[in-house]
């Protein structure tokens, strides 16, 4: 089904046609039924927030997943098949068993995790991508400490499936519903206020002063509606959660002229794809009614590099939507850093600073490193009602959890330094603390495991994710598996540090060393070939490059080591100095 917008002196959605897939109610009861005797496919929590924006319009014209003609050309040129100005693949990854079970012109029914039927798609493509082609022309790069990269070659299936979808159920949202509009909806309510003039404001961070002086001054430089329009799928790794971030938004609504500007969330999965990101943002927007569109400093960025250099050029994001302004007719308000100028108590782009004045700014780390220490924010910063919901989600790091990840070979001396530390911490500390030795887990969580690099993946999830729930409570945990995967630690390392400290220790105890101790006699059954895969002998161990720290126990006592711990998290100012 498909909407014609252009009466409504709205800015035609992209492609001419707002899509709407969502099927009339006895249509999605046929659906439903038809389901009953399809091959389920359960979407992911990106996959959910991509179908979600595919059945409102938000994507428009897309009308499903990315067929292979759609999906080459995007990665090649940034346009569909027919020519469609469009930056971002929007593919449906699954797994090789179950494109083995597919051909074309079958239906499968995707479901959201609780189960309900989201969508039925029916299968027009299906194919192995080249997915590090697709992320170095996504990025611009193979480097998979960028979040985008890293989720494209490490946490993507193998296969892709494309095909149109027929929009069953809409995934349920339980949160901030009034504050939640589809493209259609939102263009009523402009239509509704007669507004033909919108611009449009992309966030996935707290809005701060600089920011509401920013989009102020967009406003008034475009005579434009303000459209605040956060996005509330996935973010960025460590981001805050969007429970608070949306606490925020409404607080700093008030600082807005009233009936200036309007508030809506995004289900939008974000890529941090820089320059790409900003074009497929002002894209969704166009979809959303807004003809203009907010484009600052480092748009989308994913950060830097492990040597420190930045990603993307600050300004690379203009320049690409810049590049595309005119073919899709949405007007690019671009704007440099804004910098608080001490002497006259504004916000200033940094371009028209008068010489010789002094300017403050703060970055997101000086910002949450404040909070942490419990340290005042100035009030040129930010608003007293923001930061006190940012205090929520920033306790002072001696309050908040934190997971010690010791990582090693076998024998390496991993479960004899999870103890001591626990014990020595236990004697001082005042939170919960819970061991995830590697022997324990497998006979509590993963029994089932074996040693294949799948099941030890998975074996890892399992304990990241425990140790990310025992840290966003404020507790202790201390992991002690092999972990022999680089990735898998840093999905790990993903999850918990959301929540807290994440200290990874590399126990790097020699082999020789491990192997002379030997303490279950199976190095001894590995060599003489009783046991297969035995990580050090014949299956391998990615050494850390990155962890916190690194202790060989060859010649330390288990306390001299701890005590090492210790000293780190006290540094850190996880533990008081005592
Ligand atoms: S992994 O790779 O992280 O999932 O391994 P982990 O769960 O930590 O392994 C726990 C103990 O299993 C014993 N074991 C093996 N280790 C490595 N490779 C093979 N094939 C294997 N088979 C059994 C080994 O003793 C591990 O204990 P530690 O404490 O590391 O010596």
């Amino acid at each position: 089904m498909t909407q014609n917008t252009a009466a409504s002196g709205l800015i035609e959605p992209h492609g001419g046609v707002l899509k709407d897939l969502m099927v009339s109610e006895a249509r999605a009861n046929e659906l439903k039924a038809e389901a009953l005797n399809l091959g389920n496919w359960d979407l992911n929590e990106r996959q959910l927030c991509d179908a979600e924006l595919l059945l409102s319009g938000g994507f428009s014209p897309l009308e499903g997943f990315m067929g292979q003609a759609d999906y080459d050309r995007v990665v090649e040129e940034l346009r569909l098949a027919d020519g469609t100005l469009w930056p971002m693949p929007i593919a449906l990854d699954v797994t090789e068993e179950f494109a083995s079970s597919l051909s074309k012109g079958d239906r499968i029914a995707l479901r959201h995790p609780e189960g309900m039927v989201v969508a039925i798609l029916t299968v027009s493509d299906i194919w192995q991508p080249d997915l590090k082609k697709e992320a170095l022309s996504t990025f611009g790069t193979e480097d998979d400490y960028h979040p985008g990269v890293f989720r494209v070659l490490q946490q993507t299936n193998p296969f892709y499936v494309g095909g149109t979808l027929e929009g069953v159920e809409a995934p349920p949202q339980h949160t901030f519903q009034d504050l939640r509009q589809t493209p259609a909806e939102l263009r009523r309510v402009f239509e509704g206020k007669g507004l033909s003039n919108v611009v449009a404001f992309q966030t996935r961070n707290p809005l701060h002063r600089a920011h509401v002086e920013l989009t102020q001054r967009a406003a008034r430089e475009t005579g434009a509606h303000l459209l605040i329009q956060p996005v509330v799928g996935q973010t960025k790794p460590g981001d805050v959660d969007y429970f608070i971030r949306a606490r925020c938004y409404q607080a700093v609504l008030k600082y807005y002229p009233e009936e200036s500007t309007t508030l809506s969330l995004l289900p939008l999965a974000m890529r941090m794809a820089g320059p790409k990101e900003a074009l497929w943002h002002a894209i969704i927007r166009k979809n959303y009614g807004c003809n203009n569109f907010i484009v600052g400093r480092d748009h989308a960025g994913p950060g830097s590099d492990r040597s420190g250099k930045p990603f993307y050029g600050a300004y690379d994001a203009q320049d690409l939507v810049r590049q595309h302004e005119e073919e899709l007719g949405v007007h690019l308000a671009a704007f440099p850093e804004m910098v608080y100028v001490e002497e006259s108590d504004q916000y200033l782009p940094v371009t028209e600073v008068p010489e010789g004045a002094k300017v403050l700014s703060a970055s997101g780390t000086e910002l949450r490193d404040r909070l942490s220490a419990g340290d005042d924010l100035p009030s040129w910063f930010s608003y007293p009602d923001v930061v006190a919901q940012l205090r929520q989600s920033f306790p002072l790091k001696s309050e908040q959890g934190f997971t010690v990840f010791f990582t090693g070979l076998p024998s390496s001396g991993k479960s004899t330094l999870a103890n001591v530390l626990m014990a020595k911490l236990m004697e001082n500390g005042s939170r919960p603390i819970t061991i995830l030795d590697g022997d324990l887990v497998r006979k509590h969580l993963s029994s089932e495991l074996g040693f294949s690099k799948e099941h030890r993946d998975l074996n890892i999830t399992r304990i990241g994710y425990v140790a990310s729930e025992i840290t966003k409570h404020r507790g202790i945990a201390i992991c002690a598996p092999i972990a022999p995967y680089a990735s898998t630690r840093r999905q790990v390392r993903d999850m918990v540090s959301a929540y807290g400290g994440f200290f990874e220790v590399h126990v790097a105890t020699p082999l020789e060393v491990c192997e002379g101790r030997d303490r279950k006699g199976l190095y001894a059954k590995a060599r003489a070939g009783i046991i297969k895969g035995f990580t050090g002998i014949d299956d391998p161990y990615e050494v850390p490059e990155h962890a916190e720290l690194v202790i060989d126990t060859t010649s330390l006592t288990a306390e001299e080591a701890v005590a090492q711990v210790i000293a780190r998290l006290q540094e850190d100012g996880y533990l008081p100095v005592s």
